[in-house]
């Protein structure tokens, strides 16, 4: 190292060694990145009986105000008799005021917010406005990232006021997929995944709730189908899973159901081996069986009254017919159709649309079905990409929206995929056309469940998952071109997690070492 590299080192040595003893950065710690943020340079300390009021009445927003004081708590002892307390330099309250209150939570809600908090000699109140309750929580969110418990202080604490910070998502559809089907997940272990998700911002649960290894959830139109499960106690009631959606729901996030079909489906026939095109050939569902359509549609009867978010998962993806077509009872009722086997394919997945359509719900499919007969499937069908090749394009220039989880780059069971890769992934990529660039409503992270269980599920979704968080939320032109920009900020959501107790792996732990440069 030469004399300037050396001096160059003593600087910066120096210099972080004044940002740790000063105890904070002038570093903007927010994950994900808000559109718009501003701040000053200024603490402020939050009184002992710091409480919100709203122009709106809404349990939901209480709620979601007191779980956020306790994230910002932490259970420390608060210092009541800080000095400070005597001082301006205090925050007493949050307003929140709602603009037009009367949203569901739905796709599509109206996530946006502006949060202020005032400079130490302005009237002591924080701000926060929006248009729905559902913009709101998000500003909560953000609100929880500028608070902490300061340890020189012992009270809560902002650094860098006055902050303005005008924020809305960049895409409407963020998701993460967890899988019950591989490996049971207990109800509290689903909702701390949950309330992990609102942290980052993520604002769909698709629940791949069923699979070939087991039928975990109770469906009343055929209450043999749990009989697929993996034992009486590893399964969810109704209630069970309606319980799950208003847990999201009160935190703004909606759940996404699945039913595979028709491969994928093998549990099914636990229950009702006639699902199964023989005894010893037993996938994929029997699509000869008038029997199979009448279960589709009672458990999308059933899944109606639980699962109200406007779209439902009918899957499509990995369809291997050779059971039909070995199967003599079925490949005669091909012959006498006139079908062949992809043809069959077709005749299934685009009659499970009809039924799902006959309930109400807007459909999305994995995206062989897009690939097979991309023409021929509903308009009201959002194509789920997975394979690699770039889809997204092709189905977005057909008119049909389109979600984004390529398995190169979004798919978490692949542990050796570095968080980097997670955060460079761009959902419109060699998509030049905005009106083609806004039917790619978002992406999903998917959390598969061959080897991961309730054990390790937490450290295996994070921090990763937040890197394709702040890809779905933060305005493109505000993203780090090179996610080593970001590392630090990421670290400090990490940190976060860990604090409100989720088991975030650490930023450098899973994922192949990132290249250097
Ligand atoms: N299960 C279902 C899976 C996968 C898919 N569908 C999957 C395929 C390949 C990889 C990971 C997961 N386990 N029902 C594909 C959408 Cl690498």
């Amino acid at each position: 190292m030469g004399k300037m590299g050396s001096e160059m080192l003593i600087y910066v040595l120096l210099l972080m060694a004044g940002v740790l003893a000063s105890g904070q950065s002038s570093q903007v710690n927010i994950w994900p990145m808000p559109a718009s943020v501003s701040y000053g340079h200024t603490h402020l300390y939050l009184t002992n009986d710091f409480g919100f009021s709203s122009n709106y009445g809404s349990e939901i927003l209480k709620d979601a105000f007191d779980r956020m004081l306790a994230l910002i708590k932490l259970d420390h002892v608060i210092d009541a008799n800080f000095s400070a307390f005597n001082s301006s330099s205090l925050l007493q309250g949050l307003h929140i005021v709602i603009s037009s209150p009367n949203g569901q939570l739905q796709y599509g809600v109206d996530e946006s917010y502006k949060l202020i908090v005032p400079s130490p000699e302005k009237p002591a109140y924080a701000h926060l406005e929006a248009k729905t309750v559902y913009g709101a929580l998000q500003g909560l969110q953000t609100f929880s990232q500028l608070c902490y418990f300061s340890v020189t202080s012992r009270v809560l604490q902002i650094d860098m006021s006055p902050w303005t910070i005008i924020d809305q998502p960049r895409f409407s559809y963020r998701g993460l997929l967890i899988d019950t089907s591989r490996h049971y997940l207990p109800v509290p272990v689903i909702k701390k995944v949950i309330d992990s998700m609102s942290y980052a911002k993520l604002n769909v649960m698709h629940w791949h709730i069923v699979d070939t290894q087991s039928f975990p959830l109770e469906i009343p139109s055929y209450p043999k189908l749990w009989d697929g499960a993996y034992s009486p106690s590893e399964r969810y009631t109704v209630a069970d899973a309606a319980d799950i959606v208003s847990y999201a729901q009160k935190r703004g996030i909606n759940v996404l159901a699945e039913i595979d079909v028709p491969g994928h489906a093998l549990s099914w026939g636990t229950g009702y081996p006639s699902l199964w095109p023989s005894k010893d050939c037993q996938q994929p569902l029997d699509v000869s069986n008038e029997f199979t359509f009448k279960v589709i549609d009672g458990i999308l009867s059933d899944f109606s009254k639980i699962f109200n978010f406007k779209f439902v998962h009918l899957g499509g993806d990995e369809v291997n017919t050779s059971c039909w077509t070995t199967t003599p009872r079925i490949r005669n009722w091909l012959k006498k159709r006139g079908m062949n086997e992809s043809q069959a394919y077709q005749y299934f997945v685009l009659r499970a649309q009809n039924i799902a359509l006959s309930h109400g719900y807007e459909i999305i499919n994995w995206e062989e079905t897009f690939n097979d007969f991309g023409n021929k499937l509903s308009r009201k069908t959002v194509v789920h990409n997975w394979l690699g090749g770039g889809v997204a394009q092709r189905v977005v220039a057909s008119g049909l929206r389109c979600i984004v989880s390529n398995q190169d780059k979004w798919y978490l069971d692949h542990l050796d995929t570095p968080w980097q890769e997670f955060y460079a992934n761009e959902p419109v990529t060699n998509i030049t056309n905005l009106k083609q660039q806004k039917l790619v409503i978002g992406g999903e992270v998917c959390m598969w469940g061959e080897t991961v269980d309730g054990s390790d599920i937490e450290q295996t979704i994070w921090p990763r998952a937040a890197a394709a968080a702040e890809r779905l939320w933060t305005p493109f032109d505000k993203l780090a071109k090179n996610p080593r920009d970001v590392t630090g900020r990421l670290a400090h959501f990490r940190c976060l997690l860990n604090q409100r107790g989720v088991a975030a792996a650490p930023v450098a732990g899973l994922g192949r070492a990132a290249p250097e440069g």
